[in-house]
């Protein structure tokens, strides 16, 4: 048993509203059941184990400042993955989550050459079977990290050089076999590099094409092993290319459809990702449901005046709430949950801030799950949208969309005098509405 989380003696335990405790939940409360549900089915919390344990605080002007022993340690790489490992396994056990989430390489060492990772994989993932045994943890997602590596920077199997689709090709083998033994809910694939920062040196056509082989070689392999989870693609619009072939959830629909894949892929819809692409994160899950392609969430956020992808904890509980509100909406989740894929600011240095971190965001999801579940099951929305459209169930509605009239026939009521009196949208009397419902909240 690790002991690096030392002024957390104890698991987190709900509390209630009151609880001035900050190492308590004061919302999620995992047993308490929603719309039919238990707070711990809806939200299916994970923790990613790149920005918590993988990552030491790190950036582009710095170097780290966050307490990580294991990353530049003198110990072997097997011993301090396996150090790590301890550590993260009892930040999940404490914590209460019920879900983490993993790249190939945040918990194995590269090797010199791909047997030598091979073998560091193996010996992980048996060390992951015994953890996840011990706790009771389980995997959200496995992936495999297909960007930080050199031979990536010119993407991965939208690479020019075929050598590099092939070692990415193997990557994914050996990643998507290991959450199969480590029963993963889910896979993901993100296009960390499936972009271009130029088109001067970039054969678009070529690139999207080999992209999608490269996707109908994964599903081939799901099938071949039976491996029963989602396959999920990342939307990012950009960063760190200049542009990312998984723009948006709309874009990456549009390229299943094209490359037959529909019905194969679904999506892990990121916040900050959303906002980077100039959505609202509810857009994203909106039109997710709406093209039968929804899975899982990265649930972060942004900031308002930084345009990168910061992957700060969500607090906010508007947002929230509205993304929440079309999860429900649309079904909640299947084998999807809530990842948080988030990170320490450079100067939370001291270890329990991981908590602080989790706890605030568990607590802002549970909020928007009440909020939402309040909204939709006094139908608050869903009355008003029902009534602005109502008309479309009508005479002339029914005419339009099914098609039993025409653009001259249309031409030719108006002529004759139909003049159609506008009707209020109502936005602020509604988002009036749902703040009460966050203030409601009990
Ligand atoms: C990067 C990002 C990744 C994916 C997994 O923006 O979100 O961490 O979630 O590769
Ligand atoms: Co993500």
């Amino acid at each position: 048993m690790s002991s690096f989380f030392t002024t957390v003696a104890e698991p987190i335990r709900y509390e209630g509203p009151d609880s001035d405790n900050p190492l308590a939940f004061r919302w999620y409360d995992a047993e308490r059941v929603v719309a039919g549900k238990t707070m711990a089915e809806h939200l299916r919390f994970a923790v990613c184990y790149w920005h918590s344990f993988a990552w030491d605080g790190a950036d582009i002007f710095g170097r780290g400042t966050l307490d990580r022993p294991w990353i530049n340690s003198d110990a072997a790489p097997l011993d301090a993955a396996k150090q790590k490992m301890a550590a993260a396994f009892e930040f999940f056990e404490k914590l209460g989550a019920p879900f983490y989430c993993f790249h190939d390489v945040d918990i194995s060492p590269e090797g010199d050459t791909f047997a030598e990772t091979a073998d560091n994989f193996a010996v992980m993932i048996d060390e992951a079977e015994a953890h996840m045994a011990r706790t009771g943890t389980e995997l959200l997602w496995g992936t495999a990290n297909l960007f930080s590596h050199p031979r990536y920077m010119g993407g991965a199997a939208t690479n020019p050089d075929p050598e590099m689709f092939a070692y990415a090709a193997a990557q994914v083998c050996q990643c998507l076999d290991a959450t199969n033994r480590l029963n993963g809910a889910n896979y993901v694939l993100w296009g960390g590099r499936e972009g271009y920062d130029t088109m001067l040196h970039t054969d678009m056509k070529r690139e999207r094409d080999n992209l999608a082989t490269f996707l109908h070689m994964v599903v081939e392999h799901k099938k071949k092993i039976g491996f029963e989870g989602m396959l999920l693609l990342e939307p990012k619009p950009m960063e760190p290319t200049k542009h990312q072939y998984d723009y948006d959830v709309a874009a990456v629909h549009a390229f299943l459809q094209h490359y037959d894949l529909l019905g194969e892929l679904f999506v892990n819809i990121e916040v900050n990702h959303a906002t980077l692409s100039g959505h609202d994160f509810a857009h994203e899950i909106a039109s997710a449901f709406d093209a039968g392609v929804f899975g899982s969430i990265d649930a972060n956020s942004g900031d308002d005046r930084l345009g990168w992808d910061l992957d700060r904890f969500p607090m906010s509980t508007e947002v929230m709430t509205l993304g929440m509100y079309e999860i429900l909406r649309g079904g909640g989740f299947t084998s999807g949950g809530l990842n948080f894929d988030t990170k320490m600011r450079r100067q939370s240095i001291a270890r329990d801030d991981l908590f602080h971190g989790h706890i605030g965001a568990m607590d802002t999801m549970a909020k928007s799950l009440l909020a939402a579940s309040a909204m939709l099951e006094d139908g608050a929305l869903t009355n008003l949208i029902s009534e602005r459209y109502a008309g479309w169930d009508g005479e002339l509605g029914t005419q339009i969309t099914g098609r039993s009239t025409d653009l001259a026939a249309l031409r030719d009521r108006t002529l004759a005098g139909a003049d159609p009196a506008p009707v209020s949208g109502r936005q602020e009397l509604l988002e009036n509405l749902v703040a009460r419902y966050i203030e409601r909240i009990a």
